[in-house]
């Protein structure tokens, strides 16, 4: 029988590499609980960043001269990075974007524009991060496809039983959903919605903004045709992240921004396309970004992305037990074994933000508001909730001080 081992992973020791934590917020030690919406970076990304600027940097792409030929290489070598990561198949696959809203919206037009018109279905679902919802809804309206979307159970989970009465015999076109929800934690079965849009020769369009930081990433196995996600979130810089996308649809699709290096030959009548991925990489490139992005997966490597989502899985169990104990507390979202490390929740009578900020003033960060899902909100009948979201260096002190300051609440506005 194969045994499968991991090493598992020391918080407490990895936060000596984070210098966001050497500070104190209102006196206090920081508790960052806000990793969903953003991570702090290691000192080895920090260190990358500026060795690069002050040792490789110069334009990609572009020159011959050896500092280009050195920053091309280093950005290049970003790119294979980023493609073993999710194990793409091949790295010119990975095309660095702004972010995973880039990603998704160069999917949604140079893909959806072309292909989509009247008659054709676009299938969305109920816990959509705006990214991944916004865009196919614009798209959709432009094009005159429908806009339909797979409800949630009371769990906060996918009905996947009602998928082909949404259908119904109408021609989907494209399945969008995110791996992992940023507001509920929900994982959702992408494997089997990819199976069962490929059946109808629909695409599947995978956010992966939540997923990629926090589990081990396999674009084959999931059988997706994009996968797209921001690197701010899984420790690199911000204004980066990549969009991968099977080869032979990024090749048939039109390029989405239009200007520099992503040409082959421009005459006054007539522009030609360059290969993929330098099609849909126009401009200047976040050059130093995608490199800190490089050195991001590095460090996550190094910890283990196994190790990571464990620890993660451990903090949401013990912070749903912790937390449920708070009394008129509402928790959202699917039992702990079936979420990553984010906990949506609301507290009786005392407004998502009052609750953030008392907790601030304890030294606790975490988010209060629409999470950028508000079809999800009017599902759960609230306009916002608190969210507290977890990272490879929470500790579990932070959750106990995360629910002694919702007593604390309580006692004050309660
Ligand atoms: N969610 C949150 O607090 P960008 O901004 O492009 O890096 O990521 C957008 C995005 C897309 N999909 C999902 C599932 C996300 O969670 C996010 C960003 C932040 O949950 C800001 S709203």
């Amino acid at each position: 029988m194969a045994v499968t081992t991991h090493t598992r992973l020391n918080a407490q020791a990895l936060r000596a590499d984070f210098p966001i934590f050497e500070q104190q917020i209102h006196g206090k030690p920081l508790a960052y609980l806000d990793s969903a919406v953003s991570t702090h970076k290691p000192r080895p990304v920090l260190d990358k960043l500026r060795e690069f600027y002050e040792t490789s940097y110069a334009n990609v792409h572009r020159g011959v001269y050896t500092l280009s030929e050195r920053a091309t290489a280093e950005y290049e070598g970003a790119r294979d990075k980023v493609a073993r990561f999710i194990n793409a198949p091949s790295a010119r696959e990975v095309i660095f974007v702004r972010g995973a809203t880039e990603g998704l919206n160069l999917v949604a037009y140079a893909w959806g524009l072309v292909n989509l018109g009247p008659g054709d279905v676009v299938i969305v679902t109920e816990l959509e991060h705006h990214s991944n919802f916004v865009p196919w809804q614009y798209i959709a309206k432009r094009t005159g496809a429908e806009l339909r979307m797979i409800r949630l159970d009371d769990n906060g989970e996918l009905d996947l039983g009602e998928l082909d009465a949404i259908a119904g015999g109408a021609n989907v076109k494209v399945v969008a959903n995110n791996l992992v929800s940023n507001a509920l934690g929900t994982i959702n079965p992408i494997e089997k919605l990819s199976a069962w849009a490929h059946e109808r020769g629909a695409i599947m369009v995978v956010d992966g903004a939540q997923s990629a930081p926090h589990k081990a990433i396999d674009v084959q196995a999931l059988g997706c045709d994009f996968f797209a996600f921001s690197a701010h979130k899984m420790l690199g810089p911000t204004s980066v992240g990549a969009l991968w996308g099977r080869g032979e649809l990024l090749r048939s699709m039109e390029p989405f921004n239009l200007g520099g290096h992503m040409i082959r030959k421009v005459t006054f009548e007539e522009t030609t396309w360059g290969e993929v991925p330098a099609k849909f990489e126009a401009g200047t490139q976040p050059i130093a970004e995608a490199v800190g992005f490089g050195a991001a997966i590095d460090y996550l490597n190094d910890v283990g992305m196994e190790a990571i989502e464990q620890h993660e899985h451990e903090l949401a169990a013990y912070a749903l037990g912790r937390m449920s104990e708070v009394p008129g507390i509402a928790l959202y979202g699917p039992p702990a074994d079936r979420r990553a490390g984010i906990v949506s929740f609301n507290v009786e009578g005392i407004h998502p933000h009052d609750v953030a900020q008392i907790l601030d003033l304890e030294g606790v960060a975490i988010r209060a508001g629409h999470h950028c899902c508000q079809p999800l909100m009017a599902r759960l009948g609230v306009a916002a909730t608190n969210r507290a979201s977890f990272y490879l260096y929470t500790l579990t002190e932070e959750i106990d001080r995360l629910v002694e300051g919702l007593h604390k609440a309580r006692k004050v506005l309660g």
